[in-house]
């Protein structure tokens, strides 16, 4: 993603891509392991290694062999951290400054990430479906699957499955910032203006996910079973569309309410507090539950703003915009 200074780590002969820039301030020391094609584990392994501290992609050479992704990783990881670190005051994923392992090349044309516990994983993609996944917005996705593992604690099906993937999708958007299109940097090289999901219009024709924008939307065969909660990238969507709402405002097709939007200053603050103190611990947490803690965190946060009822009034409306809540 373009040329640029980066920190690493000179070890004996070689330069490690390890940027401890923030373990003086107890913030994590961030390292990028070569997972060169494997499926493995890359917390405390093959960390990434150049001789001259020159990383480039050599175009003749294998897209696993490519250094540009696993210096992406480190620059993404690296903003990711800064974000959550100076908006929310929360440092690292579990909040005490925990290393972060990055696992690039992981897997053959594998086209997906994950977040393993002690980091992210990311797949190179296909070159077609995906052209690798270490995207800003994917560093932040999968990152914010971390935070949620020690704050609110979500589970992964159900209404809670849904919430879950809404807090990736929604911090995603917060730290890339320019729009509302979720892995649009990595979705289809070949194909221009879609995205994995749209959380402006979840259920566009140009998603890869597309979603259902209100919780009683009539289901597609693409998402039949999501009250079940069976895959959480679907019952995300009218939280997603609620967030955007909450930003930028509309009036929701279906529904026809209309809200006026704050911008993301507010929005983010409030989703944070809803996903780390409102509910907290709340593993199978419902969507009029995460209404709520959002609610309390606006009046937690800007009871004595000026603009308090205007903010209040948005967040309430765009969760019943999207059928969420009287
Ligand atoms: N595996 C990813 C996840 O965390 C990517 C995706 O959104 N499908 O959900
Ligand atoms: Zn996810
Ligand atoms: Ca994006």
């Amino acid at each position: 993603s373009g040329s640029g200074n980066i920190r690493t780590f000179k070890d004996g002969n070689n330069y490690k891509l390890i940027d401890n820039s923030r373990v003086a301030s107890g913030g994590p020391s961030i390292r990028v392991c070569d997972c060169d094609g494997l499926f493995i584990d890359p917390t405390n392994s093959n960390i990434s290694l150049d001789s001259d501290n020159n990383w480039k992609n050599s175009a003749s050479s294998p897209r696993k062999l490519h250094q540009g992704p696993e210096v992406d990783a480190l620059r993404f990881l690296g903003q990711v951290v800064d974000y959550f670190k100076n908006t929310h005051n929360w440092n690292s994923f579990d909040n005490h400054g925990s290393p972060l392992y990055a696992g690039v090349h992981y897997g053959d044309n594998e086209n997906n990430g994950y977040w393993i516990g002690t980091g992210i994983v990311f797949g190179d993609g296909d070159g077609s479906l995906l052209d690798y996944t270490n995207t800003l917005d994917f560093a932040a996705h999968e990152f914010t699957h971390g935070v949620t593992d020690y704050t609110a604690n979500l589970d992964y099906f159900n209404q809670a499955g849904g919430l879950n993937e809404s807090f990736s999708d929604i911090f995603a958007v917060m730290v890339d910032r320019g729009d509302f299109l979720i892995f649009e940097d990595c979705t289809t090289p070949t194909i221009a203006g879609d995205a994995g999901r749209i959380m402006n219009n979840p259920s566009d024709v140009n998603a890869v996910w597309r979603q259902p924008n209100h919780f009683l939307s009539s289901l597609d065969s693409m998402n039949t079973g999501y009250f079940n909660g069976q895959d959480p990238h679907y019952s995300s969507g009218f939280v997603n569309y609620a967030c955007y709402l909450m930003c930028n405002g509309g009036t929701h097709p279906n529904s026809g309410i209309s809200v006026v939007g704050i911008g993301r200053e507010k929005i983010e603050k409030i989703f944070f507090h809803a996903l780390s103190i409102g509910l907290l611990g709340n593993n199978n947490a419902t969507f009029i539950e995460c209404r709520e803690a959002c609610l309390n965190a606006v009046d937690l946060i800007y009871k004595n703003d000026p603009e308090y009822l205007r903010i209040l009034d948005t967040v309430k409306n765009a969760f019943t915009a999207v059928g969420i809540g009287p």
